[in-house]
């Protein structure tokens, strides 16, 4: 009985921590279904630089849960095969032991229909393409447009729409994970409010961040932290964050986890000092309530850019509300797009004229820079599409001036 119970128990957990593997297989069932041809895709080779850990490349992610380098994917209608590089011992010797093309449940393992070895490409790529005219890649993939050189005559076609259109939008596994990695990094930001204070650098307090959400069960950044104080709060991919913040000043931190290789992307900006001056106040309830405005209007159907959309909304709330030191309306500093969708990518990928359904998850960052005044406030929040509305994965994370002010160390 205690045997069954851990077992069980282990299955539970299995599910909770990832992707179930039919979930892979259900994702390129569908994908195949779309198909009228060959699509092929590379995965991401081993990196020279070890200050990289290994990325697989996301779509190829997504669709195989595959993990290991110099892999490639083709599917059609009808079938699907990994390709895999040939067993090599001394190579093993550095990075341990790999499933090979000929370990006879290598398929099995990995939960795909077919594995051949890297030396079967060509032939195979050849056989499945006699039967349509189609080869699908995505852009800069240089090891399929050689293949897809092999038959000159079919029509090329962009794999990335088809995925696209699968990534947005979010299994329920999915969003627990991208739950997860939003709740992480709110833990992350607390903590970091709490050491945040004058003469400290910015790279303690990104540091502090990565540390807290790898203690809330997640292996390490979304993507590089931008702490940014002063003058760097108004660079808006400053990650270098190697200054030494001064009081007086705001503090942009826009760090986000990532759990179980799902992305959260979360930003605050907070007073050095714990007390923001009336100006930094009054630019940051601007932002507030243009993030405000643009969350309250999230529904299916509603669209990201372009008229009507949420961005046109947090724009006419930024242009309503307060002043630049010239007397001019502020909208010509709110300089970057307002949302993007989120998932194993940061920036996920998207068809950038769909509409949101229920099940997507989103970004609303709204941000007002002033270079002249040193002051730049950016307010995200990471967001699930919901059929009524929508539900703030990051929203345990207090955006009220008062809130912060006591939670920041003084
Ligand atoms: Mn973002």
């Amino acid at each position: 009985m205690r045997l069954i119970a851990a077992l069980l128990l282990t299955l539970v957990s299995i599910h909770a921590e990832g992707i179930p593997r039919e979930e892979y297989r259900a994702r390129r069932a569908e994908l195949r279904r779309s198909l009228d041809g060959v699509m092929v895709l590379i995965g991401n080779r081993e990196s020279d630089d070890l200050r990289q850990d290994y990325l697989q490349e996301t779509n190829f992610l997504y669709l195989t849960g595959w993990k290991e380098p110099n892999a490639v994917l083709m599917l059609t209608r009808d079938e699907e095969i990994l390709f895999l590089p040939p067993r090599d011992a001394h190579l093993e010797l550095f990075m341990g032991r790999r499933i090979a093309p000929d370990d006879s449940d290598a398929a099995q393992r990995i939960g795909v229909d077919k594995v051949l070895s890297r030396s079967a490409m060509e032939s195979t790529f050849l056989r499945l393409s006699a039967t349509s005219e189609h080869v699908y890649t995505l852009p800069g993939q240089i090891e399929a447009e050689k293949l897809a050189a092999l038959t000159p005559l079919h029509e090329r076609s962009a794999a990335q729409p088809l995925i696209s259109k699968l990534r947005m939008m979010k299994s329920p596994a999915e969003i627990e994970l991208l739950t997860k990695a939003s709740e992480a990094t709110v833990a992350a930001h607390l903590a970091a409010w709490k050491m945040v204070k004058a003469d400290e650098y910015e790279y303690e307090v990104a540091g502090a961040m990565m540390g807290a959400y790898r203690a809330h069960g997640c292996e390490g950044n979304a993507y590089s932290p931008i702490v940014g104080s002063g003058p760097n709060s108004i660079i808006l991919h400053y990650s270098a964050n190697r200054r030494r913040m001064d009081s007086g000043e705001v503090l942009l931190m826009d760090v986000g986890a990532e759990c179980g290789d799902y992305a959260s992307d979360v930003t605050r900006t907070v007073p050095v000092t714990g007390k923001f001056t009336p100006r930094q106040k009054e630019i940051y309830e601007v932002v507030l309530g243009a993030q405000k405005a643009a969350i309250a209007a999230i529904k299916p159907g509603m669209k990201i850019r372009g008229e009507k959309s949420l961005q046109q909304i947090a724009m006419d709330y930024i242009n309503s509300h307060g002043k630049d030191l010239h007397g001019e309306t502020l909208g010509k500093y709110f300089i970057h797009g307002l949302s993007h969708h989120v998932g194993l990518d940061v920036h996920d990928p998207s068809d950038p004229n769909a509409t949101l359904k229920a099940g997507m998850v989103i970004t609303i960052e709204p941000g007002i820079y002033i270079p002249e005044e040193n002051i730049g406030v950016r307010i995200e929040d990471t967001v699930l599409v919901t059929e009524n509305g929508s539900k703030n994965l990051s929203g345990a994370l207090p955006r009220e001036v008062s809130e912060i002010e006591k939670l920041v160390a003084k």
